[in-house]
């Protein structure tokens, strides 16, 4: 299907996948929870035996059965310009020749932080980490000392890794699995978090108006992406800044999933908001393990060794992962960023051509979308907050997610999880994509 495709390894019959799949799942699952390395991609959301992936290119993963999909996990973010760009592999390959990791300062970690804060101008200062959560997790613990307050409001849905303080209706494989609150975490521990639904500033508003002077902060996904996507409703994010400054708590954006993926400047800069904390991640790390977490200068510098504040990490600024992530963000800057007028274009012939199909096989869809992020609910929406999604023909999403499979088109594996495109999802994926879509929904119309 691709230029450079396996023509020659015509892939083995179904039901030889099948078993085969089976065979791995049941090999993995003796020696690994679940058979993964992550609950998402075990399959629970959908049913089924997961792809064993061996490999991938461009646009495209392929299996350990030979056939190729197109790929719109994208790692759940991190790649943008497709499978193993080849900028960024020279990047890491150049970097190998002189180790895989210093455990001492670099001047590419000054580089990327330096590209980083002069992409996010209420970035003065970022610490490199090596996950979203670890990201995330410091972000809340800045906040409180920075404050002296222990409370924080998190949104239903939204995800922010799994620190503990955070697994409360939390989103993404939480959500997809249907344990949000997760056993192991301490009643004492998740009584300091708040929560609201996304888009509800009056609920916001009443927290604050009842607990104001202990709550630290609030931490959002400005777009929300793991209850798949849901936008921010007009006037939400600029409450939220409001009412946080007005009870001195912290605004801290987590942007592990759109910061550079929406915009160069993330979410922050497409809606002109300035957070007190931002968390990055996926992106920055060019497909290794990076992430960030930044803010002002007075909150940045109380961070160990500047201030009290612990936090450290073995592998933080990791030298490969930084010169990926260093790539990356080159080539997205290049040629004065044209890679967001690529993706742009692609997202909206993806999502005119999903809602086009929809509409003339009569089935109730909506796409939400920014940029090259996508969300795909059947139902009529809006989608607001998780309560729509949970609401949304899951079963249908199920029978349309193995269609698609079975079609070479691979959706994350979960009804509450955003695709994503890259620059190398052109015209020839995503006409494939279109048909397969097409001949899914009219079987959906028939049955
Ligand atoms: P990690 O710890 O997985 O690197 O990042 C956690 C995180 C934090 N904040 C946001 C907004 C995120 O989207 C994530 C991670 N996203 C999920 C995808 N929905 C990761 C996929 C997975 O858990 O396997």
């Amino acid at each position: 299907m691709s230029p450079d495709s396996p023509a020659s390894e015509s892939p083995p019959a179904a039901q030889d996948r099948e078993a085969d799949t089976a065979a791995l799942l049941a090999r993995a699952g003796a020696v690994m929870p679940g058979g993964v390395s992550s609950p998402v991609r075990a399959f629970r959301g959908v049913g089924g035996a997961p792809v064993f992936v061996r490999g991938a290119h461009g646009a495209y993963l392929v299996g350990e059965d030979g056939r190729e999909y197109v790929d719109y996990i994208c790692s759940y973010g991190p790649h943008i310009f497709g499978h193993r760009p080849p900028e960024v592999i020279a990047a890491i390959e150049q970097a190998l020749a002189a180790t895989t990791t210093f455990g001492a300062p670099t001047i590419a970690e000054i580089e990327l932080a330096e590209m980083i804060a002069s992409a996010f101008p209420a970035m003065d200062m970022v610490r490199l980490v090596n996950s979203g959560t670890e990201a995330t997790m410091s972000a809340l613990r800045l906040a409180r000392a920075a404050t002296g307050r222990d409370r924080f409001i998190k949104f239903a849905g939204c995800y922010h890794g799994h620190a503990d303080a955070y697994l409360v209706a939390a989103g993404s494989g939480a959500a997809t699995i249907g344990v949000p609150s997760s056993p192991g975490v301490p009643a004492a521990v998740v009584a300091d978090t708040l929560i609201a639904d996304y888009n509800d500033l009056d609920a916001v508003e009443r927290l604050f108006a009842e607990q104001g002077s202990s709550i630290a902060g609030v931490i959002v996904e400005p777009i929300a992406g793991n209850m798949g996507l849901v936008p921010p409703a007009p006037g939400f994010l600029s409450g939220l800044r409001a009412l946080t400054a007005e009870h001195g708590a912290l605004l801290i954006f987590d942007e592990v999933m759109t910061g550079f993926r929406v915009d160069w400047g993330g979410a922050q800069t497409l809606f002109d908001i300035e957070p007190d904390l931002t968390t990055l991640g996926k992106v920055i790390g060019g497909g290794l393990p990076l992430a960030a977490y930044g803010g002002r200068r007075e909150l940045m510098n109380q961070i160990a060794p500047a201030g009290p504040v612990y936090q450290a990490g073995t592998l933080s600024g990791n030298p490969l992962a930084v010169a990926a992530g260093r790539a990356q963000l080159a080539l997205l800057a290049a040629d004065d960023r044209a890679a967001y007028g690529t993706l742009e274009a692609s997202g909206a012939k993806l999502q005119a051509g999903l809602e086009a199909s929809a509409s003339r096989h009569g089935i109730p869809l909506t796409v939400t979308r920014q940029g090259s992020m996508l969300g795909l609910f059947f139902t009529a929406g809006p989608m607001r907050a998780q309560a729509d999604v949970d609401g949304s023909d899951q079963e249908r999403f199920k029978r349309v997610f193995h269609r698609l499979l079975a079609g070479g088109v691979h959706l994350p594996p979960s009804a509450y999880e955003t695709l994503f495109l890259t620059t190398a999802h052109g015209d020839a994926e995503l006409t494939h994509t279109l048909d397969v879509f097409d001949r899914s929904l009219a079987a959906e119309a028939s049955a």
